[in-house]
């Protein structure tokens, strides 16, 4: 019999409030372990939890056990099987609070809820998608399943029995072992997991379906036999063979470069179409947007496959850096995060290219990590305070986090950094660890001091090098002053030196690194100099010429690098830096002061002109034999239009910065065009696709080469016929692009688009791209194509895959129409927001991030700009996600 709880209508309260990093108090009652039952019908779930808890040595026997909960409601709740009297427990919007539990000794708590999946349009916690259950719980979606202890320092073993009809939903998964299978009787049958690993609830996973399998196996290092699972929709398993490869490869290359093996077994993954983000690591079963599984070269691009692979790396790496070791609270999510990052990234590097791989994350870092620090949404990579954590799931944590762990290596070098991640694994593994805790790791293994460099973690805003030089020929001494300053930004967080390491080198004439005395100043390691102080000088000796200074090589630090270089050294760098990734910078930084010069005189009304030196160090580049395809194809592309407005800074006007951007794209093309034609002949080789790096590479390179022809000429038929003679999405889509950005409203650009679509109609995966091609098209007209596709049969705002095509796209990627000058693009962007923001939150303030760089922009686009968003803050039914994004853009 279930007696009547009380419900307590309440005000929001820690919904809108601002948890902070102080306030860090350990649970008043430890989880033991988790024990559920979800019987899985078409129109409900039921849930039942058993938890086994304690109450903590010294912890008063009054004390209550606070739950959390969210939209959710409890049908039945015991104590040791003994229901409990009603004015012991109290139901709020936010959890409940349960008294007079057990002063000593265990004691079980069960609690009963019922789910409706199907209405679930947050897509966290227990959802269904496409007819298939399947959970989400990082942050904190475990809330929305049962109440519970749903924090990160919480850890219990779980074991999880699920029922369900057996036709409908032969595919029972959670996580762990599977232990246990049988038959219900009535077409009914079940399962059973095990997962002997403790973990926290956001790990938590659930999936019921009917589902393809594409199976393997893994033998570990130490010899365990281990069963590979990737669980797709009906008829797609065939398109996960490359993830299944990508899986086998960071299986092996985590035991070799971290010796660290896989430990349950079976590891499963499954691919839905509906999902909130990339992937989730829940142990032993990672869920992943289909996106990042689903492939074959008819229909996915070079850059799909690597971001598959990327991908797929990344959450299975978690299972040592985020699930063996997880976090004490959210504050130290780049603990998990960023660590990770860092691993994947250096799985790719060994993988494919390390100093292409080196460009492609550098180029991400500035693109969206600088302007995030640079602004409004500004934080450390370990935030103080937070209001909602799914808006802290960013590139600063993720991807500035994995820099601090780079950083960590480059001073440490790599014996003592491994000895340190040796150190970091044995001593926390099946603990929730903090930073303070990584970091004491490496000044262990190391004996260094660590203590300047871990501020870092705790401020916010990208430091501003600067390095000039002063050679005195005669003595053949070189000196380079160094100093480092942080700007007090918006998260109002400390400003104080840091420990920067910074990789150099002093190229000679003959192009190599010259061997030089350090004479004094800053500490210097082999090529590494430690600037710890504000600044600090340091003098090389035994110079026999003025050599070329190579600074901050492969970005050993993120900051804003100012340098005393001339344009001829950094010609000369282009050209000879035996540091391939500064190689690439020195003709990237050229380009990028070339950009803002010719935005400049485009604004003037001039005729925005490049350097012929310059434009011939590119075409140098591109038929360089030496370097690899990728290599050339990251010297070739030119910074993006968002690259030259961040390096403009303020009273940006994003039109003149694409007409600069095409003018020297046209004029580049000229001046290659036949050394371009013919290396593109020379690229174009026959044979079957491959998806390796080597084929990728030239592909790439191909497509950037067609670009600037296709400038050049102002002639739409290479990309068109490139369009229609291609045999794989990474030229299809390149020629597409070309023909829809640079050619709007053509005869060709319109019948690509048509034949696009008709041809990949009932693939979803393309479908995306083809939203997302015509929502960046630069152009200001590109806001009535989005809107009128806005009302397409095939647009569906409730997936978040084609709301990020189409809307995401459109605000982030869409300079010119996105901040057109009236003001139309952020008001409708703000309206579909809002609309989006009744059925997934989480998206809705992922996208609103696109306003992050208002305050940038001329007078007018600012004052538009800041109006939307003023609009959409005085709305009074924005969720918690959306609320905190607009406040802190406002701010
Ligand atoms: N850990 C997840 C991200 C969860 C995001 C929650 N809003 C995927 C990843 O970083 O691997
Ligand atoms: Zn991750």
């Amino acid at each position: 019999m279930t007696r009547k709880i009380r419900i307590i209508p309440m005000q929001r309260t820690d919904n809108n409030q601002t948890i902070r990093i102080e306030n860090y108090r350990p649970t008043p009652f430890e989880v033991r372990g988790v024990d559920m039952v979800f019987r899985l019908f078409p129109d409900r779930t039921e849930v039942e939890t058993t938890t086994e808890l304690e109450r903590r040595a010294g912890i008063d026997a009054a004390e209550p056990l606070r739950l959390s909960g969210d939209e959710i409601s409890p049908k039945r709740i015991a104590v040791n099987e003994t229901e409990v009297a009603s004015h012991t427990v109290t139901v709020d919007e936010n959890g409940l609070t349960l008294r007079d539990l057990p002063a000593n000794g265990t004691f079980r708590l069960r609690i009963d809820t019922v789910l409706d999946p199907a209405a679930n349009s947050k897509l966290m916690g227990l959802y269904s998608s496409n007819g298939v259950w399947c959970t989400q719980c990082e942050a904190e979606g475990f809330r929305r399943i049962t109440y519970f202890l749903d924090r990160p320092d919480v850890l219990a073993t779980y074991r999880v029995r699920i029922e369900a009809d057996k036709q409908s939903v032969p595919v029972l998964l959670s996580n762990g072992n599977l232990t246990e299978t049988g038959d219900l009787g009535e077409g009914r049958h079940y399962a059973v997991w095990d997962d002997p690993f403790p973990k926290p609830s956001y790990l938590f996973a659930l999936v019921g379906g009917d589902l393809d399998l594409l199976q393997d196996r893994f033998r570990t290092q130490s010899g365990r036999d281990v069963t590979l699972g990737i669980y797709t929709e009906k008829g797609r398993a065939n398109g996960a063979t490359y993830a299944m490869d990508a899986l086998k490869r960071s299986m092996i290359w985590d035991e070799r470069r971290f010796g660290r093996e896989y430990d349950l077994d079976v590891f499963n993954i499954v691919a839905i179409s509906d999902f909130n983000m990339g992937a989730m690591e829940n142990k032993g079963l990672n869920i992943f947007n289909h996106k990042y599984v689903l492939l074959d070269p008819e229909t996915a691009t070079d850059s799909d496959y690597a971001g598959v692979e990327t991908v797929i790396a990344h959450e299975y790496f978690h299972n040592w850096t985020g699930n063996r070791i997880t976090c004490r609270d959210w504050f130290q999510l780049c603990l998990k995060e960023g660590l990770t990052v860092f691993r994947d990234q250096e799985f790719t590097a060994d993988e494919r290219s390390a100093p292409v791989k080196r460009i492609a994350s550098v180029r991400g870092l500035k693109a969206h990590q600088f302007p995030e620090d640079q602004g409004p949404l500004q934080h450390p990579v370990r935030p103080r305070e937070y209001r909602e954590i799914s808006n802290f799931y960013t590139s600063t944590v993720y991807d500035k986090g994995a820099e601090l762990v780079r950083m960590i290596e480059t001073i440490l070098g790599k014996g003592d950094f491994r000895a340190g991640m040796d150190l970091y694994f044995e001593r926390h593994d099946g603990e929730a660890a903090t930073i303070e805790d990584f970091v004491r790791c490496f000044e262990e293994a190391s004996g260094r001091d660590l203590s300047r460099f871990a501020r870092w973690y705790n401020q916010a805003g990208t430091p501003v090098l600067t390095v000039t030089q002063d050679f005195d020929a005669s003595a053949g001494r070189l000196t380079l002053r160094l100093s480092q300053v942080l700007a007090q930004g918006s998260a109002g967080t400390p400003t104080e030196p840091v420990h920067m390491p910074i990789r150099f080198g002093l190229v000679g004439s003959n192009g190599q690194d010259m061997i030089a005395r350090v004479e004094g100043g800053a500490s210097v390691d082999g090529d590494v100099i430690h600037l710890r102080e504000a600044a600090e000088s340091v003098t090389f000796s035994g110079l026999s010429e003025r050599p070329t200074l190579s600074i901050l090589r492969d970005f050993s630090a993120p900051v804003t690098l100012k340098d005393d270089l001339t344009p001829a050294d950094r010609l000369t760098l282009a050209r000879l830096d035996p540091n391939e990734f500064n190689r690439w910078r020195a003709l990237s930084d050229i380009l990028g002061e070339a950009l803002v010069d010719a935005t400049a005189r485009v604004r003037r009304g001039e005729e925005p002109t490049l350097d012929p030196a310059v434009a011939d160090a590119l075409v140098s580049s591109a038929t360089n034999e030496a370097l690899d395809a990728a290599f050339r194809a990251q010297m070739l592309s030119l910074p993006s239009e968002s690259d030259v407005a961040r390096l403009i800074g303020m009273d940006v006007d994003p039109l003149a910065i694409h007409r600069a951007r095409e003018a020297i794209l046209m004029q580049v093309g000229g001046r290659g065009m036949r050394a371009f034609e013919a290396l593109a002949r020379d690229l174009a080789g026959e044979g079957p696709f491959s998806p390796d790096a080597a084929s990728a590479g030239r592909r790439a390179l191909a497509n950037v080469l067609l670009d600037y022809r296709s400038a050049a000429s102002g002639d739409p038929e290479p990309a068109a016929s490139q369009y229609s003679g291609a045999t794989n999405m990474t030229d299809r889509l390149a020629a597409l692009g070309i023909l829809t950005h640079r050619f709007p409203g053509s005869p060709a650009a319109e019948a690509a688009l048509d034949d696009f679509h008709t041809r990949f109609q009932a693939n979803d995966l393309v479908i995306d791209k083809w939203f997302a091609i015509q929502a960046t098209s630069p152009s200001e007209d590109a806001l009535e194509t989005v809107r009128a596709l806005s009302t397409h049969p095939q647009f569906r705002l409730s997936n978040p895959n084609r709301a990020r095509a189409l809307l995401g796209s459109f605000a982030a990627g869409n300079q010119i129409a996105f901040n057109r000058a009236d003001g139309a693009g952020y008001r409708f962007v703000a309206e579909m927001i809002h609309s989006l923001d009744r059925l997934n939150p989480q998206i809705s303030a992922r996208i609103a991030t696109a306003f992050r760089s208002w305050r940038c922009f001329e007078t007018n686009r600012r004052g538009q700009a800041h109006e939307a968003l003023e609009e959409l803050a005085a709305k009074g039914d924005l969720s918690a996600d959306l609320r905190d994004i607009v406040d802190r853009s406002l701010r």
